[in-house]
């Protein structure tokens, strides 16, 4: 499955890999969203046909729970579920407290929920993803579509009150279009540079009304696996 993969795919597939160690049989397990995710959903699916794993996955958007049917996954919502023994994702940011920011791929409010509703979140990542101080990734924030201009106003104004460089927001676009969730929102950018005190962040924009959340997950992380080009993994 791995074949000849470059540095950066090297990384992330070994961070997959090396996740699905945790994955025992019978589990129910929170499926991410974006490229590392996709290796660790192929990985199980080999995992399912190869070894007779028996796991029920509930996936964080519509393109994982197509992935994971594909592969052979048992696919159920979080509503059936109810509660997960492990999710896996993958990330944007992770700092040394393992604080994360997510929502790149525009699936964090699906991804923050399931992840909240696991025993254990372990994200996979490559090297890169690992920063001193969260913030040079745009943070992503999911509102509403009503109202989004006075939204994007109020965050903004909100920012100059708190720990962060910088307070430029961008709506996210799809082609020519606003971008839209799985959940029928929009999503805004927030180009801060630098965020000083993420938990306080978190909270001061969940409070704006339009705001559906936003992708810093805060005391959610409990391992996080580091794959590196040269096929190494540090956990
Ligand atoms: C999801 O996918 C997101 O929360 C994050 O934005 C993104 C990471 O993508 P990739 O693994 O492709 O870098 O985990």
């Amino acid at each position: 499955m791995s074949g000849h993969l470059s540095p950066i795919d090297t990384a992330k597939f070994v961070a997959a890999k090396r996740a699905c160690d945790y994955v025992e049989d019978g589990m129910r397990v929170g499926l991410g969203t974006g490229s590392t995710a996709a290796w660790l959903v192929r990985c199980l699916g080999e995992m399912i046909q190869k070894d007779g794993l028996r796991i029920t996955g509930v996936p964080t958007s519509t393109r994982t729970a197509e992935l994971a049917r594909q592969v052979g996954i048992t696919v159920t919502s979080l509503d059936e579920a109810r509660w997960l023994d492990l999710t896996i994702d993958g990330a944007d940011e992770f700092d040394a407290e393992l604080n994360l920011v997510k929502g790149g791929g525009g699936a964090l409010l699906q991804e923050k929920i399931v992840a909240t509703a696991s025993d254990r979140m372990i994200v996979i990542a490559d090297k890169s993803k690992q920063v001193e101080t969260l913030g040079a990734f745009p943070l992503p924030i999911e509102v509403v579509p009503f109202g989004w201009q006075t939204t994007k106003a109020l965050v903004e104004e909100s920012l100059s009150s708190l720990d962060v460089l910088g307070d430029s927001t961008s709506l996210r676009l799809n082609g020519d279009m606003p971008f839209v969730t799985d959940e029928g929102n929009h999503i805004l950018d927030l180009h801060l540079k630098r965020i000083g005190n993420a938990r306080q962040l978190a909270l001061v924009i969940n409070q704006i009304p339009g705001v559906v959340e936003n992708g810093l997950f805060i005391d959610i992380c409990d391992i996080v696996v580091i794959g590196h080009g040269n096929g190494k993994v540090e956990v």
